[in-house]
């Protein structure tokens, strides 16, 4: 057996464990669920950016503090309208969509209402791509020692 071969092989079944393992720990530290308190006023919200993973479920809580506000996730089509001070709302969706998605408040609120704004950011699914890559490398650890059993 060339043992330049075996070595190689050692190399990619290393890289690959490692590099999974650490995709998968890196996400591991988060929860499935998030949960998020939004703070809704003229003109904002706090905090303006939300960020999930794809596949999380989102649950968001939202507060308005100075005057009647609404909640409105684009592309999701979720929307929450007549959010008053004193009774928050609470609306929860599962992020199957990757990327950025504007909010924006969906009751009128005053002068600057159409800049009361914030993101929604799902990110890639890193646990499933650590997987992938796992297993991808296990096949082609397992499909190179083949051929060089065979080449023996
Ligand atoms: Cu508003």
């Amino acid at each position: 057996m060339n043992k330049h071969y075996a070595l190689l092989i050692l190399i990619i079944i290393g890289i690959t464990v490692v590099t999974g393992i650490s995709l998968v720990e890196a996400q591991q530290q988060d929860n499935y669920v998030k949960h998020f308190t939004v703070k809704a006023f003229r003109f904002g919200f706090d905090p303006e950016r939300l960020v999930v993973n794809q596949g999380d479920i989102v649950i968001i809580t939202i507060e308005a503090i100075d005057a009647v506000h609404g909640f409105y996730i684009e592309d999701y089509e979720i929307r929450q309208d007549l959010i008053t001070p004193g009774s928050p709302e609470t609306i929860s969706f599962v992020a199957d969509k990757r990327g950025m998605f504007r909010i924006h408040c969906s009751t009128i609120c005053g002068s600057l209402h159409p800049f009361m704004t914030a993101h929604l950011e799902v990110q890639p699914n890193l646990r499933f791509i650590g997987s992938i890559l796992g297993i991808t490398g296990l096949i082609v650890s397992f499909i190179a020692y083949a051929w060089m059993r065979r080449e023996d």
